[in-house]
């Protein structure tokens, strides 16, 4: 719902005065009737927007941040109360809302330590027309899969009354006129969106063996291939992400047997992805994506 005008502001006072002319003989004459003042109520109306996309969030993520718009569509100044509903459905779990802030230096983004958390009862008046950036932070459960949906609504409410519109609170308006329920109840609400962007990472690992006599068994000698991979699946994507091995007992570790992708890599802690501290293998894979694989290969021969 846009924005609408505010019209003439509450507490202006109209005035009319009426005149005639006429001519009676004595040449032209004009005379004027008493004036009407009459002084505009305050309509109470309010618009709430959200931002109209996904704020894309991961599981157990704290301070994240819904923004959304409150616009005094009235005629007036007025404060509005604001609270949130996280439980409404139609969404796959409830985020934990933590507090809402003012966007108090107008920037439309949330600044922690310069905007201002809200506290009901201490409300200050928006002008007519003007809006303000309202941000909701929450918390996203730790138990959220990917690709849930989390809402929160936010609801502003005419500090002076809300209700059918219509309904008249009596030279409570501005200027001291009454104050009149507009067509938005002199409250509105919208829902914010969260979307868990999550990745889960599965290992899998397998072994080969070469033995001195060309055949597969694992006799003293025998070569062991290990294979391990690496699966990230989801829309989002993990980070830090490391393969480590240690070294079997009864076995020895075959120098420069580290592979990546097939490509080798060498044993010392060097700029490459992995290495060998004389007791495991270790490879640096950082962030990866959903989606991708990362396939790691290593050889031990049997004491
Ligand atoms: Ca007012
Ligand atoms: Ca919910
Ligand atoms: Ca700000
Ligand atoms: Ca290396």
């Amino acid at each position: 719902m846009p924005a609408q005008a505010a019209g003439t502001l509450a507490g202006t006072t109209i005035s009319n005065t009426a005149s005639a002319s006429f001519d009676n003989g004595s040449g032209n004459q004009t005379i004027n009737s008493n004036t009407v003042d009459m002084r505009v109520d305050e309509v109470l109306d309010v618009v709430v927007a959200d931002q109209a996309t996904d704020v894309p969030t991961t599981p157990g993520a704290t301070n994240q941040v819904l923004t959304y718009r409150v616009t005094n569509t009235g005629n007036g100044p007025e404060a509005f109360a604001l609270g949130t509903i996280a439980n409404v459905g139609g969404d796959d779990y409830d985020p934990v809302v933590a507090q809402i802030y003012i966007d108090a230096n107008n920037n439309g983004t949330y600044d922690a330590g310069t905007d201002t958390l809200y506290v009901a009862g201490s409300e200050s008046a928006l002008q007519p027309d003007a809006t303000m950036t309202v941000f909701v932070l929450a918390t996203t459960p730790g138990s959220v899969a990917d690709g849930n949906r989390g809402i929160v609504t936010l609801v502003a409410a005419a500090k002076t009354g809300t209700g059918a519109p219509g309904t008249a609170f009596a030279g409570l308006g501005e200027g001291g006129g009454d104050a009149i329920v507009g067509s938005t109840g002199a409250d509105g609400q919208d829902n914010g969106n969260f979307l868990v962007s999550a990745a889960t990472v599965s290992l899998v690992k397998s072994a080969t063996i070469v033995d001195p006599f060309g055949g597969s068994e694992p006799v003293p000698g025998a070569i062991i291939t290990y294979t391990i991979t690496a699966t990230v699946a989801g829309s989002g994507s993990v980070s830090g992400l490391a393969i480590n091995d240690n070294i079997p007992a009864d076995t020895a570790y075959v120098a420069g047997s580290i592979t990546l992708g097939g490509s080798p890599l060498t044993d010392a802690a060097d700029a490459d992805a992995g290495d060998f501290n004389g007791t495991r293998i270790h490879i640096g894979l950082g962030t990866v994506a959903g989606g991708q694989t990362r396939t790691v290969t290593f050889r031990t021969r049997i004491n």
